[in-house]
């Protein structure tokens, strides 16, 4: 039993390992058999990564990222007994409007996936005059219903909070440019309906620390704890060779979700293995999704690889959250309602 409660589902056939003896300081442990996608995972489809995982009825379905040979990304739909071994859709998903007619994107990357009451939202960066956030909802993993966008563009980093807060539906995103986007803070927006979105609020800006000075984004949906919301999220370091991305941590209010509690000023986990340094974009790690057990406080991190790769990485939320809190530096920007 955690002492940090951690909210949500029993999970007991999740995917796991212990903390290694060797990793003493660290808060996230990688996975031995890293990376659990590897190239060329489907023909025609050269590299999987940055992809979203949800638990449903003993087994795993996800939405990934799947970067075509001709190098467009799609959302692939897979499905998974155990959470490592996947057996992804040669087919990428074929959405349909709220007509029910057929409905593609031009292209579509980085989905999440979240479970809001009864329903199954993925979400991603698709073209909307530029880049901006596509949203469709599922309930059967077969109709994948396409919801408007919900957001102006340039956004191209969105994640759903897994319920109401407030009696709203609450989303992250990080509003950008249509490129590689060298500015970047987190934002919360409501809705009630999931079709309009408004009081907006900050949330945290880039940080003070190296790791993450440049921008920063969402990552995986926030995860409810007794200390509050606990969100991976990750943080870029802009350098003479091109950008790093880490993972980092924040700890938001329960109940005002705009105000970071805790934040960590130290990286939780940056590119250092072989599959994170090396691939189509080097040093990257992306965390998009977790796999959480209720009943022991296990937590399973999956993230993309140098844009190469699906990896996975494990923490407790009694490790990562005293972790955070002992190397907690929030800002004015950070504890603030967000809110000018
Ligand atoms: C970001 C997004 C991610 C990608 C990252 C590193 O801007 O496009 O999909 O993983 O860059 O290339």
């Amino acid at each position: 039993m955690s002492k940090v409660k951690l909210y949500g589902e029993s999970l007991p056939n999740m995917p796991w390992q212990e903390r290694p003896a060797n990793v003493k300081n660290a808060p996230l442990w990688r996975y031995t058999e890293n990376p659990v996608i590897k190239r060329n995972p489907v023909p025609g489809v050269a590299r999987i990564f940055n992809s979203a995982v949800v638990p449903v009825d003993g087994a795993y379905v996800g939405v990934f990222r799947g970067e075509q040979v001709n190098g467009v990304p799609f959302i692939y739909f897979g499905r998974s007994k155990n959470g490592i071994d996947w057996d992804i859709n040669p087919d990428k998903i074929q959405f349909v409007d709220e007509d029910g007619k057929p409905f593609m994107p031009q292209y579509a990357y980085d989905p999440r996936f979240v479970k809001v009451e009864d329903t199954y939202y993925a979400i991603w960066c698709q073209d909307f005059y530029g880049a901006a956030i596509g949203m469709a909802k599922t309930k059967d993993f077969k109709t994948f219903t396409r919801i408007e966008n919900p957001f102006l563009p340039f956004n191209r980093n969105a994640v759903l909070f897994p319920r109401k807060v407030n009696g709203n539906f609450m989303m992250l995103s990080r509003p950008s440019d249509s490129g590689h986007t060298p500015f970047g803070d987190i934002f919360v927006s409501e809705s009630p309906d999931m079709k309009y979105w408004g009081c907006h609020r900050h949330v945290m800006g880039r940080g003070t620390e190296w790791w993450e000075g440049l921008k920063i984004g969402g990552g995986a949906a926030p995860i409810e704890t007794s200390e509050g919301w606990l969100l991976f999220y990750h943080g870029v370091a802009g350098t003479c060779n091109g950008y790093v991305y880490s993972i980092g941590g924040a700890i938001l209010d329960r109940d005002e979700p705009s105000r970071v509690k805790y934040r960590c000023e130290n990286f939780l986990l940056t590119p250092e293995e072989w599959y994170e340094e090396r691939g189509f974009v080097p040093n990257v790690t992306f965390p998009c999704a977790t796999l959480c057990d209720a009943d022991t406080g296990r937590i399973a991190i999956y993230y993309g690889a140098a844009d190469t790769y699906v990896a996975m990485a494990f923490t407790t939320v009694d490790d990562v959250v005293s972790y955070i809190k002992e190397n907690s530096v929030t800002t004015d920007a950070d504890t603030e309602i967000g809110k000018r």
